[in-house]
């Protein structure tokens, strides 16, 4: 069996998805997503130029060999451009070998682990009262878990703070005027004091069992994450999100030595190498790859074995950024596997992109129920990609008052 044909294709409703096609002598194609938000060009040229030459004549049942292939060939290992279009490549292999085996691609994997999963919306607030309707929007919708941001009094609205409501498919980490980056304002005092006091008033409101979860966006220090998470411990969160930035591992040690609350990071990490000491050391309670930038199933499976073995669950990365091909990817790991913990799942589901990629995959109270099709579970309809061309965008960037550069 051989590939005969690949194709990249950048575009979306309001998103710059990177949508690969591998074509085979029998017929049988794979999809694969190598969309990183805001970079989308780069892993699109790197497949073009680079690996699609090389895929063209390999036997595309090798998945574990052209991983290993690619990954070593370059010399130049990991970083998000590479892992992205290396990811999009296993995914579209995984798809055709569940395609040619005739089975959804969690049975391939070891079967399902339990009937849905867990999932997670983004409700957001320009203020606290904003946000209390976000949250009882999705709680009416019958979600389970919500990730709760707010806009902070004096200080101006951040981006993950945009007013977002069910069904609006929320574009906020994309500015799509250009490639130049808006500049918000961070205040860590202004954060530090209301942020706590939000949290209980936001637990008060809506009882024990809504499991609520909060992302710092890696703005504070060690010692800063330290004193929030012990501030926010009553209030019983499910996970604090990138408390400090990722890079600096050793800054999650001070904050464990502090609080028990849970810890989830790693939306940045690209391989198994930027997160086995965290995972090993117990240092998270959850690890947030994601099957897109971190070089597709091949590679999360092993992170997530990994992390099995420490007791660390998964809680993949889920922004709207990732076309639903990588969410269906990630749909089949969470069906299998063992220490599954939740899924960041955004309201993808608008006409416009339920027509372009086609999915058995379903949504209901809160929980994924992963599609029984052969492969991925999802399709492409090429006319529909016909209508979308490329759009530059840009994440902010984040200065303090006096003008230094912050963490996005
Ligand atoms: O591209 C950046 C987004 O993926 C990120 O801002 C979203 O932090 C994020 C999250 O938890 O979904
Ligand atoms: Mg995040």
């Amino acid at each position: 069996m051989k590939i005969t044909d690949a194709k990249v294709f950048v575009g979306g409703p309001a998103k710059n998805y990177v949508t690969l096609k591998i074509m085979t002598d029998q017929g049988v194609y794979g999809l694969g997503d190598a969309t990183l938000n805001n970079r989308e060009t780069l892993p699109a040229a790197y497949l073009q130029d680079y690996l699609i030459p090389n895929l063209i004549g390999m036997d595309p049942r090798n998945s574990e060999d052209i991983w290993q292939f690619f990954y070593r060939g370059a010399y130049f290992r990991r970083g998000p451009i590479a892992m992205a279009a290396f990811g999009a490549i296993d995914m579209a292999l995984w798809d055709i070998k569940g395609k040619l085996a005739n089975m959804p691609l969690y049975q391939l994997f070891g079967g399902k682990s339990r009937d849905g999963a867990l999932v997670y919306a983004h409700a957001t607030g320009a203020d606290l009262d904003d946000l209390m309707d976000s949250i009882a929007a999705y709680v009416a919708l019958g979600y389970k878990a919500v990730r709760v941001q707010c806009g902070i009094p004096g200080m101006p609205t951040a981006s993950y703070a945009v007013p977002d409501k069910p069904g609006t498919n929320n574009n906020y980490i994309s500015d799509f005027s250009g490639i130049r980056p808006k500049v918000e304002i961070w205040n860590t005092d202004l954060y530090m004091r209301f942020m706590p006091g939000a949290l209980a008033e936001i637990r008060a409101r809506f009882g024990p069992d809504l499991k609520i979860l909060h992302d710092v966006h890696h703005r504070l220090t060690p010692r800063e994450a330290a004193e929030f998470a012990k501030a926010v411990e009553p209030v019983g969160l499910y996970w604090l999100e990138d408390p400090t930035p990722a890079e600096d591992q050793n800054a999650l040690r001070m904050l464990r030595q502090h609080s028990t609350v849970p810890i989830a990071i790693g939306e940045v990490f690209n391989s198994i190498w930027d997160c086995n000491k965290l995972i090993e050391q117990e240092l998270i309670d959850f690890i947030r790859v994601a099957v897109t930038y971190a070089g597709g199933i091949t590679h999360v499976k092993r992170i997530v074995d990994l992390a099995g073995l420490h007791n660390v669950r998964t809680g993949f990365h889920g922004a709207p950024s990732h076309s639903p091909i990588s969410m269906a990817a990630q749909h089949h790991l969470n069906a299998w596997a063992p220490n599954f913990g939740i899924q960041e799942y955004l309201v993808l589901g608008t006409p416009a992109c339920d027509a372009l990629f086609p999915s058995g995959h379903k949504m209901e109270n809160g929980m994924v129920f992963v599609s029984e099709a052969p492969g991925l579970g999802v399709d492409f309809d090429e006319a529909e990609a016909s209508k979308y061309t490329y759009s530059p965008g840009s994440h902010p960037v984040v200065r303090l008052e006096d003008g230094t550069i912050w963490d996005y």
